[in-house]
């Protein structure tokens, strides 16, 4: 993390509480709260999927006024089972197997509802979760938008990024033999999903430079460091492969068709200009089909929330929605915050602002980021996408009964007080951010 950014962001600090709430099929999705417990909700949606949560992730809320929840998805991060070990079986995690887990966590913390916040991937994820749930949803903040469609992922895994990173692509292609290179996710998978790991390691190592090195304008060789750390580039490769090989388990097209039962939703779209890995036009189309939503295209950043330009737009974004949110005061009325909200200038082009100005109201007064400490290198990415809980999906997974069922069982989703070893735990994750 560069100096830049802790003059952008809030202060680190430290999750209040944690715990593992059991989802099912033997998944145990970590979560953690910090910030102020009577604050206003926000959920933290990270990317990849399979880059888990960071803890400069908490730092895009103003901690005084917000309620952070970040967690893991299935599989990575600080959840269990990790998919970079021998025995993880992905077959349990899909796009709506998150979903529900999400839901499930809402309703375990006790939240009526929430601001959901995502990045690339978590874009997607927040799309998904606000269709299937919009009465869940307060409003939405989006980054990076990626939503999955076939040209997405060609332009990114099947060789139309190689027109800008020639060389980087080169290193990519390079553990796939020539005649199995039509099909690189087709081939990917066979080296990812190979039990022995003179096979699986280089793949993941391969792929997740190839990603990391997308992320930023200019290079960033601490977040390629963290993200081809073995472990983490393991569950990083496995996981997005297994997802992007489904199409997210999405109709072609459906987050973007699914616009219509979320748009009285306040939200805000922010995009690099630059960025290769979700390229500005899936931006651009959710901005067609959701005009209402705050467009900002960041002039000069790639896709990382961890670019300055990015993360001031985010940080601005989460400042207004909490802009009403009285301090120490326990969760707001959602249409008092929407109306009461004030865009703040912006360092990027607004392409369509709908938001409307009000005097008066100083997003800024009460967020004074401290300069100083660099709480841990990474870039973030963090998508969501919505859509009708998948027909295919819902007879065999129904993974909220079966949460429900295990957690009666096990009574093991309570709330736990965060002790000494969590908080040396959560201060020390350096998993891909994002
Ligand atoms: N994946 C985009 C995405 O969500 C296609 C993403 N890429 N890298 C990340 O996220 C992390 C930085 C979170 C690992």
């Amino acid at each position: 993390m560069n100096e830049q950014l802790d003059d952008i962001l809030y202060p680190p600090i430290e999750p209040y509480e944690s715990g593992e709430l059991i989802v099912g099929d033997g998944n145990r999705v970590y979560w953690e709260q910090s910030g102020n417990p009577d604050g206003k909700p926000v959920v933290f949606l990270h990317g990849g999927p399979g880059g888990g949560t960071a803890p400069y992730h908490r730092r895009f809320f103003d901690p005084e006024r917000y309620r952070i929840v970040l967690l893991d998805q299935r599989g990575c991060g600080r959840s269990t089972p990790h998919a970079s070990e021998p025995e993880a079986d992905l077959r349990h995690n899909t796009t709506w197997h998150l979903v529900a887990d999400v839901e499930l966590l809402r309703k375990n913390l006790g939240i009526e509802r929430w601001q959901v916040f995502g990045g690339s991937w978590g874009s997607a994820l927040a799309l998904a979760y606000a269709q299937a749930h919009p009465d869940a949803v307060t409003e939405l903040v989006l980054r990076g938008i990626f939503t999955l469609r076939r040209h997405e992922l060609e332009w990114f895994y099947e060789g139309g990024a190689s027109a800008m990173l020639p060389d980087l692509w080169e290193d990519f292609i390079a553990p796939i033999a020539v005649l199995e290179r039509s099909r690189l996710l087709e081939a990917y998978h066979r080296r990812l999903s190979d039990p022995d790991p003179a096979v699986h390691v280089p793949a993941a190592v391969a792929w997740s430079q190839w990603e990391a090195s997308s992320l930023t304008l200019l290079p960033d060789p601490d977040l390629v460091d963290t993200m081809t750390e073995p472990r983490a580039a393991v569950a990083l490769a496995r996981i997005e492969n297994h997802y992007f090989l489904h199409g997210g388990w999405f109709e072609e097209g459906q987050l973007l068709a699914g616009v219509d039962a979320i748009r009285h939703i306040p939200a805000v779209i922010v995009q690099g200009r630059y960025d290769i890995c979700t390229p500005p036009m899936t931006a651009w189309d959710l901005h067609r089909a959701w005009p209402e939503a705050e467009f900002t295209m960041v002039p000069d950043a790639s896709h990382a929330a961890s670019e300055p330009g990015i993360a001031r737009a985010l940080r601005a974004a989460t400042d207004r929605f909490a802009a009403s949110v009285p301090l120490a005061a326990s969760e707001p009325d959602a249409d008092e915050i929407s109306s009461a909200a004030e865009p703040e200038p912006e360092p990027g082009v607004d392409l369509g602002a709908s938001a409307e100005p009000e005097p008066g109201v100083d997003p800024e007064a009460s967020a004074e980021p401290e300069p100083g400490v660099d709480p841990e290198a990474s870039a973030e990415a963090d998508a969501s996408a919505g859509a009708d809980p998948d027909p295919e999906a819902g007879a065999d997974i129904d993974p909220g009964a079966e949460a429900t069922q295990e957690s009666a069982t096990e009574d093991s989703n309570a709330k736990t007080p965060v002790g000494d070893a969590t908080r040396r735990a959560a201060a020390s994750v350096t998993g891909a951010s994002s």
